[in-house]
This record gives structure tokens, sequence and C-alpha cells, in this order.
């Protein structure tokens, strides 16, 4: 069988962190699983470098943004060399037979009357590249998705008659694994059934990026980065030949038509479970057989930021601790789709208990019995007699592991393994081969090593995508090899082997304790500084709220009557609906910037500002600041 594995395609506004190195892991290991049963893998992974973000970076940093590009891209192809990740093709946006296929895809488009010119003005987001409809916005104008503040953009654009899609996106998600986890597919469904949007696809305010078709003679337009990058996933495979498009799936496209997979975050699952599609009706390309969203990495709790310190580097953990074992942090810490937290004491933790002991004791015991009972030689012709119960319990957990891995599911697949080599490591302690052979049973004893070591070969090949060397090390010390004709053995027929095993090093050292530095914060940014005299314009004063009652039709405005012991109360609106009850509020007193400029909002007037605090507390919060002890309303504040 012919698939297609991708990972995201990275930006290149910074270097690669944890999250980039658990999809492009989980990828790797796919890949690396479905090569070893004996299909046609191609993997595909890059980076992603057009667009106002990248412009953007390139320019904090003094660069072009395509030297930017080439920095930073070098950067990531070196970490997964480093890593020995197994890609077939490492794309970048800006190759010109990238640039080539996203051009062709336009043009076709754009002649079956799927793009049509418009005008657009949208609240746009430049961190997620993205507009958002002003209803979802927080606050009225942050981010729903980051957080960060969006910018007001208008601009002639093209628009992709995404609406039109609607009825065949909606009958696509009715295929089982066509989006996973499942529960992230109701919030797909829904979004899509709230009714879909034509989407802008070309931009004229920056001009970083794809030029349009010369067909259409527009050198202002740009096309937006997320058409652009979703394309690197077929651009790799011959999409486009000779300027135009390989519609019928000939050479490398068999494996996305036979079987696409793409591996993704779940900040990034709009985009590849609506637009993507959409794209590939469009131009009536089959469409992916699974796209699977995995969680967010927090350290020790805390969300990673560049002003904590605390991001993640792959290289220094790996540096630290070494890359099977970060391997195996990763891919065992969470269950797909959750988020999950990253410390130095779970990952020592892991490596201590289920690396050190129940893998690597397990080989080394193997070793020592076979080589101290029948020098080094394991002999299974008793072994289904024996031990029939352990062998079947071991390959209801094989079936269930390859369930698992079929849905990327790595947690669970390595908990399966582990069950197996649980079972292993139990009947060591259970039967005591030593207490046989002392009572004279060598055959017992025997059977008991051939047990251990078969189903130890059983788990080193199952184990082997995820931890190649790892894998490659046991089979060395036992003689045999890791190859397709050993999993349809071992794990499809589900049949047992000989070994001859021979003396080998511990395969994991414990660690005592934490390897690598704590995060140090870097310096806050320096804000602007101003004088006092232009503190002084800002009115601030203290208040009592009378009333305070939901805004109909906004989850997110409550609007206040609060007296700043003038002549009658003000109407003041604020966004902090999800954060406080109305009714809580009334009789608290509260800070108001009183001077500023009365402004509309929802059609009511709001004569000055609420203050509050930003904290982080698992996700953005607003905090209302009011005094220590009450104070007389209309006291300044200063
Ligand atoms: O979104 N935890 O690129 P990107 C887990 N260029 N995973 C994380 C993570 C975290 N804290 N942070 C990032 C883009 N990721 C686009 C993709 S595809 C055609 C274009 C991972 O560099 C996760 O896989 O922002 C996420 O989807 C990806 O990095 C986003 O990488």
């Amino acid at each position: 069988m012919k698939r297609l594995i991708t990972s995201p395609i990275y930006y290149v506004n910074d270097i690669p962190h944890i999250g980039h190195a658990y999809t492009t892991i989980i990828c790797d290991t796919l890949a690396r699983f479905y090569r070893l049963k004996g299909d046609d893998v191609f993997f595909i992974t890059g980076t992603d470098e057009h667009g106002q973000k990248i412009e953007g970076a390139a320019a904090k940093n003094n660069l072009k943004p395509k030297q930017m590009s080439d920095k930073i891209s070098a950067e990531f192809r070196a970490l997964w060399d480093s890593f020995d990740i197994s890609y077939d093709h490492f794309v970048r946006t800006t190759d010109e037979s990238h640039e080539r296929t996203v051009k062709a895809v336009f043009a076709r488009m754009y002649e079956s009357g799927d793009i049509y010119k418009g005008e657009y003005e949208g609240n746009y987001c430049v961190s997620c590249e993205s507009y958002f409809p002003a209803n979802q916005l927080i606050d009225g104008e942050f981010c729903p998705d980051c957080g960060k503040k969006t910018s007001i953009i208008k601009e002639e654009s093209y628009f992709f008659a995404l609406s039109k899609y609607e009825k065949k996106l909606l009958e696509w998600y009715e295929s089982d694994k066509c989006i996973l986890p499942r529960g992230k597919k109701n919030e797909v469904i829904n979004f899509v059934k709230s009714g879909l949007k034509d989407l802008s696809i070309t931009r004229t305010s920056f001009s970083w990026g794809i030029s349009l078709p010369g067909i259409l003679n527009e050198p202002k337009h740009v096309v937006y980065v997320w058409l652009d990058a979703l394309f690197a996933y077929l651009s790799p495979l011959g999409l486009e030949q000779n300027g135009t498009l390989n519609l019928a799936g000939q050479g490398n496209m068999a494996h996305f038509n036979e079987c696409g997979v793409h591996i993704i975050g779940k900040d990034i699952l709009r985009f590849h479970a609506v637009f993507w599609p959409a794209f590939l009706l469009s131009l009536g390309l089959p469409l992916p057989k699974m796209v699977a969203a995995h969680g967010w990495w927090t350290r020790d709790g805390q969300k990673m930021s560049k002003s904590k310190g605390n991001i993640v580097n792959p290289k220094e953990v790996a540096a630290a601790y070494g890359i099977e074992q970060f391997r195996y942090f990763l891919l065992r810490e969470v269950p797909f789709g959750q988020d999950g937290d990253f410390s130095q004491r779970a990952l020592i933790d892991r490596i201590n208990s289920e690396l050190c002991n129940d893998l690597g004791n397990l080989l080394s015991r193997i070793v020592g019995m076979s080589s101290k009972y029948s020098e080094y030689k394991i002999d299974a012709s008793k072994l289904e007699a024996k031990h029939k119960e352990e062998l079947d319990a071991a390959s209801e957990h094989i079936n269930t592991a390859l369930k698992e891995i079929d849905e990327a599911n790595m947690s669970r697949y390595l908990e399966e393994i582990w069950r197996v080599l649980n079972i292993a490591n139990a009947a060591v302690a259970k039967y005591e081969p030593w207490t046989l052979v002392k009572n004279g049973d060598i055959d017992g004893a025997n059977a008991v090593v051939a047990l251990c070591a078969n189903l130890l070969a059983k788990a080193a090949i199952l184990l082997s995508p995820a931890l190649p060397k790892t894998a490659a090390k046991i089979a060395d010390t036992m003689g045999f090899e890791i190859n397709t004709e050993n999993f349809t053995h071992f794990i499809t027929q589900n049949s047992t082997k000989d070994f001859t095993t021979k003396a080998c090093d511990a395969l994991f050292n414990k660690v005592e304790s934490e390897l690598m530095m704590p995060p140090v914060p870097q310096n806050e940014p320096q804000s602007e500084q101003i004088k006092i005299d232009d503190f002084a314009k800002c009115e601030i004063k203290v208040g009592t709220v009378l009333e305070c009652e939901n805004v109909e039709g906004s989850s997110k405005l409550l609007k206040f009557k609060v007296d700043l012991g003038e002549s009658a109360p003000r109407q003041i609106l604020s966004g902090i609906a999800k954060f406080y009850n109305a009714s809580e509020l009334v009789g608290k007193q509260v800070c108001v910037l009183a001077n500023l400029k009365p402004a509309k909002i929802m059609g009511l007037e709001s004569q000055g500002m609420i203050l509050s605090a930003e904290s982080e507390d698992g996700g953005r919060k607003l905090v209302l600041l009011g005094t220590h002890s009450p104070v007389k309303n209309g006291a300044i504040v200063g």
C-alpha cells in the first residue's frame, strides 16, 4: 500500500521547539512503522516561509525574508537530520517547484470559477495568519486562537468559494477516521454547520509571497500563506508537471491518493479539516484519509514563552538525556489529542522506571540467564506447550497496539508494548528460573527464558519505529533482524523463534538528577518611557458599581452603572463577562479611566473604561482592579 505522511510545514520565524519535535517524531514513528509493515511510504516535512509573520520576523532580525528563511529552514533540517528523522522530502515553500505548483493550482481554481475578485475588511491576526469575524474576537480585538491583538485590514482580495463546499465537507466528516481524535471532529462539524464564508486568498498589504499566475495580471497580490503552505503537501509529489496539474494521480501522487495522513497540532485543525479538503474538492482530488490533531505542550505546568525563557529546545533535551529517551518521553507521556507537560522530573522517571527497569533489565536478564543455563542459546521448542497463556495474553496486547498506532495514538501503542514486556518480567518473578534449575527442571527454566526472549523480540520489533537505535541494539544482542519478514513472522503470524544471544552493555543508564539548567526569564522588552505629565493626562477614579448586567447578544460584554461621585452615574461597557457574573460585582469598587472619550460598543455608549489586570493562569483571564479598603467615590488614583 502507498501512503503519504506529512508533518506541518513549520514557520521560519523562530527556531524549532518541543512542539515541532513532537509532531515530527510522531510522523517519523508512523513512517517507520508502515515501512516496516511493508508499505511504500512517502514522508514530507519542511518549512513555511512566506507571509507577513515571516516578513516581520526577518525585519526584527535585520534580515531579508529569504535570508531569514534560509537560516531557520536550515536549522529545522539540521535538527531533523541529527534526530535521524526519516523524511523522504524536505519541502520549502520558496522552492521553485512549489511556487509553480501554487500558481498552477490558483489558475485552475480561477478558471473553474471557484476564485473570484472582491474586497475584504476584517480583523487579521498576523501571528496566526488568519482573519477572524468580529463576533469571535475576545474583547472585540484579541485573537480567539492565540490571544494576541488583531489589526483591521481592508484590502482588495481574491476569494475562494469555500461556502460552496459545505455539503461535501459534511459528507466527508462521516468517514470514520478522517479527523482524529473523534471528539475534535464535532467541533469542526459545528463550525461548518454554522455557515462557511468564502475565504480571502490573496493579500496586497505586503509582498513576501507567491505572486498570482500571469493570466490574472495582478502584480499587487500575493497568495494567502495558508493556500500556499497546504499545497506543500503535494508539490513534492509532482502535483504540477510542466505547468499543468497532474490530477490523475500519476507517479508519487499515488501516495496521497491512496492514503494521505496529516499529523498536526490542534491549533491548525480548522485549516486542515475545512480549508484543505475544500481546496482538494475544488481541484477534483481525493481527500485525506486522516487528519490527526495532537494536543499542546507546556513546561512545568506553564505556557512556554520567550519572555519566561522556558521554551523547550529539543536539541538541548536530546544532548542532556539522549535522543531516544526524549522520543520515548514525547510519544509515551500523553494520549494522542490531549495536552502534555514537559518536566525534567517526569522525563527522568520514565527513563529510570520504564527504559532502565522494564526494558533494559529484561534484556540483561535474558542474556544473563541464557549464558548461565544454555551457553547463550535459547531453545523455543517447549515454549508453546508450557506458556500458551502468556503468549495469548501478549498477542492480545499486540493486536490492541496495532489498532492504536493506526490512529496515531503513540502513547497507547507504547503502553500495550509495555504490557507485553511486563508479562515477560512477571514470568521471571513468578517461575524463578534459577529455582527451576536448582530443582533440576532445565527444560522449564529454558522455556521461561524462551518466553521472555520471544516477548522481548516482539516488543523490540514494535518498538523499532519509536526507538530505532534501541530496538536495533536489542535485535543485535539477541541475533535477529528488524525487518518486514520478521514483522510478519513475530507480529502478523504471531510465531516464535530460537535465539542466540551475546553479552551487551546496559541499554539505558539511570539518571540521578536533573541534567538541564532551569529556565531563566529573559529581559522583559523595554516599553516606551513617559513623563509624569503624560500620566497626568489620564484621569483614573474609584467608583462603586450600582448596576451590572449582561449585554444581550454578546457573550463577552457587561454593562455597568458606576457611581464616580458625579451628578449622575456613568454607563460603562467592559468585556469581562467570561470572568465575572454580573450580579457578583454590584456594590464593588472599581477603578475607571474617567476621561476616556465615550465610544459606542454594540450600539451602547460607554463612558469610560473599567481597569483590569491580565492574568495567564490556565489561559488569558482578566481580574478587576479595586482598592484595599473602601474609599470615597470619585477618589483620584495616581
Ligand atoms: O502553524 N505544543 O507552523 P508552526 C505542541 N506553518 N505542538 C506545538 C506547539 C506546542 N506548544 N507549538 C507548535 C504553522 N506546535 C504553519 C503550518 S501546514 C501546511 C502550515 C506544533 O511553526 C504543532 O504541530 O506554527 C503545530 O501544529 C505546529 O507546531 C505549528 O507550527
